[in-house]
């Protein structure tokens, strides 16, 4: 199939800077996953272009909940960047997003170059830290209605990422309670052993996929290793928060 990767490349990255949604491409022009992943990179590169600088990565579609919850059913991989952070335990502008969700994550912090695919067990020995996290994602297709090629070339719908405090301790992180809170009321409640069994099995994950690619992550390089649970719509004035049972709590407030 023939497509125009630059063009989609351009009126994603567009869509994301002006806060305006788009029609799903797939419908109309399909493309392969690995054309997805070739979109996503040259979007990439007009945010770098343009100053923003690669964070590290995230993941997406490791827990049931989500794959359920948006009818796509592979693991999927984006990037982040210095653009995205938002600050914990402050105000978040919901007007630089289209219809942001939040989902409860855990970040790791690399500690060690990730050069190769690693094995569970290898991956905690690349770890540094660990901090519980909130991504906003918000998918820049109408409706958040997207295939697993659309989603994939907008960049896996990253937008934000709040995190908390870092802990080097990473013992029970396999099975630790999930709870997101919005304006203190229970939204959603899990276990990060929903994410792929044991969230460091995200970052085995992440070596093979950015090993594939021919990239390395360097020390210093996030790993957010996809949302526990289903994902909860965000609204001015809403505070929301995130803790793992024993790692602590990430928090925002919508504005
Ligand atoms: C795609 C991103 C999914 C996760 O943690 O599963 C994701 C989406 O649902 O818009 O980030």
């Amino acid at each position: 199939m023939n497509i125009n990767i630059s063009t989609i490349a351009t009126a994603l990255d567009q869509a994301a800077r002006h806060a305006e949604p788009l029609a799903q491409f797939s419908t109309h022009t399909p493309f392969s996953l690995a054309q997805a992943y070739e979109i996503q990179r040259v979007s990439m590169q007009r945010r770098y272009a343009d100053g923003e600088r690669s964070i590290g990565i995230k993941l997406g579609f490791t827990s049931r909940a989500k794959m359920q919850q948006m009818g796509v059913d592979s693991l999927i991989w984006g990037w982040l960047t210095d653009a995205m952070l938002e600050e914990d335990g402050g105000d978040v502008a919901l007007s630089r997003y289209i219809h942001p969700r939040a989902e409860p994550e855990v970040c790791f912090l690399v500690g060690r170059a990730i050069d190769r695919p690693l094995t569970l067990l290898e991956a905690a020995e690349y770890i540094e830290a660990v901090a519980p996290a909130i991504e906003i994602i918000d998918s820049r297709y109408e409706a958040f209605k997207f295939s697993l090629e659309d989603v994939v070339a907008d960049n896996c719908s990253s937008s934000g990422v709040v995190m908390g405090a870092w802990s080097r301790n990473l013992s029970g992180l396999d099975n630790a309670g999930v709870l997101m809170r919005l304006d203190g009321q229970l939204a959603q409640v899990g276990s990060t052993a929903a994410i792929l069994g044991n969230p460091l099995r995200s970052v085995a994950e992440a070596s093979k996929l950015v090993s594939e690619a021919g990239l390395s992550l360097p020390a210093g390089s996030l790993i957010m290793a996809g949302a526990a649970t289903a994902a909860e719509a965000l609204h001015p004035g809403v505070h929301v928060s995130v803790e793992v049972a024993g790692f602590g709590e990430s928090a925002f407030t919508c504005r």
